[in-house]
């Protein structure tokens, strides 16, 4: 037989919307290092794979394109979710098919484990069926897991259809009287709205999650065990999954396989997030010399724009306030800020000493880590969380879906490192004027910083050599590449 076929081939399924593909590649870099034996093969539709910074060639780390699930000449609606719904129908065929064609590439070495987004809870049969270990990554808080985890005892617990008078009451109660580990300021409405209800794809998918997610092999996430700690404790040793790992913040150990390929000088391990780390607005240079903690950088990650009224508020407060700000808006969305506001802040004059620098992309991690950045304006994604505790950088949160509103309520109410927009919108240009005063120019702002950089030194020490996240990236190195059964 060939020795060949004792090598443990990996499969890596992606859930290619949001910034989901990214992290999970990144852990399976760290793996493929970490493992030069074994081989890695990744999945996900081609825009996702083009999207991504794969090592060059002759690593053992190859890409294979899934089908997307969008029809010929389809039209979209321009609703978020609608592409996540269709791929959603492709699966699981679409994977399956494409494992099976990266079995045959590699000379037939069968699989020995199947890695993949924990949304892909289809892949714990699929595992099951040729008895190899299934290992979920979650890409969001171990926290969002756990509520998800708990979704069946949260319905049961709210009721069916809670008319408005109950959801308003129910809406301030605290879920620790109910759900075991969540910390105690998370109220009912800082819940995902999937955990609560939905008959779409997407919370469909989600809620057969938090049934399948108990067969897999280890459960791993991109937190660390300090940042929640009695989420983590309940995760690892209430036997609802056979292993949990967080092995984060990836940000902080990110490898980069073609060392020739980027230049580091610029960064010591941390590059963002797998996506080529590019600068071409100038973005650090123009940060170059700004007062310490000054700075305002503003993101909404990749999957959301604010609506018009609330692109006006923010920009409206930060013209009153005065402070320098980077804000990163795709050009699809440029055309609703408000009128003139580009030419007023001097964006549009490549001048170093403008108030403001609108780009289309920035160098996130790079930003978060600068000295002059004193706030993140940010949705609450989970990747902006991790990267703004890893730079030391309080936050303001405007969430809008999904785990988001979870993540801004442990940013502002558990770890106390950001300050909440009164009535939540930014359409209301005094309450961003004051958050973002508080932060950036009040003693509170200061307790908040000196929070998120304790944080910061836990995380730093969470990647370190006898650090928990190294420890639990040992343990699953040891799962995912352990050898194929004969
Ligand atoms: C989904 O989140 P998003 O993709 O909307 O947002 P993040 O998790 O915050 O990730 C955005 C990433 O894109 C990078 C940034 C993050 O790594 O550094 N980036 C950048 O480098 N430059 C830019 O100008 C803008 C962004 C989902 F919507 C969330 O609810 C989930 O929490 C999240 C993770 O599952 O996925």
């Amino acid at each position: 037989r060939d020795h060949h076929h004792h090598h443990p081939h990996v499969v890596v399924a992606a859930f290619p919307h949001g910034s989901h593909a990214a992290p999970l590649l990144s852990l399976t870099r760290r793996l493929a290092a970490a493992a030069p034996n074994a081989t890695f093969s990744f999945f996900s539709t081609s825009k996702s794979n083009a999207s991504l910074n794969f090592p060059a060639a002759a690593t053992n780390i190859t890409p294979y394109d899934v089908d997307d699930g969008v029809p010929p000449n389809h039209v979209f609606s321009g609703h978020p979710l609608e592409p996540v719904e269709l791929f959603i129908k492709a699966t699981p065929h679409n994977f399956t098919k494409a494992f099976q064609e990266a079995v045959s590439r590699n000379n037939n070495n069968k699989i020995s484990c199947i890695m993949s987004d924990a949304f892909f809870w289809f892949l714990a049969e699929v595992a099951a069926d040729i008895n190899v270990p299934w290992v979920p990554l979650w890409t969001a808080a171990s926290t969002s897991l756990s509520l998800h985890f708990y979704t069946d005892l949260i319905r049961q617990t709210i009721g069916p259809a809670p008319d408005d008078a109950a959801t308003g009451e129910m809406e301030e109660a605290l879920l620790m009287s109910f759900v075991p580990g969540v910390p105690s300021a998370l109220r009912l409405q800082d819940i995902p709205a999937e955990v609560i209800g939905g008959d779409h794809a997407f919370p469909a998918m989600l809620h057969k999650m938090s049934h399948f997610i108990a067969r897999a092999t280890a459960v791993t996430v991109n937190s660390f065990d300090h940042l929640e700690p009695s989420v983590t404790q309940h995760l690892k040793y209430s036997n609802l999954f056979p292993t949990f790992l967080p092995v984060g913040p990836f940000n902080l150990i990110d490898i980069d396989m073609n060392n020739n390929a980027r230049d580091n000088s610029s960064t010591d391990s941390s590059t963002s997030n797998n996506l080529v780390a590019h600068d071409p607005d100038g973005c650090l240079h123009w940060l170059a010399g700004r007062e310490p903690a000054s700075v305002a950088y503003i993101s909404f990650g990749t999957v959301m724009t604010p609506p018009p009224p609330e692109l006006a508020g923010l920009a409206e407060a930060l013209e009153a306030i005065g402070a320098p700000f980077i804000w990163s808006i795709p050009d699809r969305a440029k055309h609703n800020l408000p009128q003139g506001f580009l030419e007023r802040i001097g964006s549009t004059s490549d001048h170093d000493r403008s108030q403001g620098k609108v780009v289309s992309w920035a160098p996130q991690v790079e930003l978060l880590s600068h000295e002059a950045v004193g706030v993140f304006v940010s949705h609450g994604g989970w990747n902006s969380v991790m990267e703004s505790v890893s730079g030391g950088v309080p936050l303001i949160c405007r969430p809008f879906l999904g785990d988001q509103r979870t993540n801004a309520r442990l940013v502002s109410h558990v770890w106390g490192i950001g300050a909440d927009i009164k009535d939540g919108r930014l359409s209301n240009k005094e309450g961003v004027m004051e958050a973002l005063e508080r932060v950036l120019k009040s003693e509170e702002g200061k307790v908040m910083r000196d929070k998120i950089k304790s944080l910061k030194e836990q995380a730093k020490k969470a990647v370190s050599p006898d650090g928990t996240s190294t420890k639990n990236f040992s343990q699953l190195l040891k799962i995912v590449t352990s050898p194929p059964s004969q």
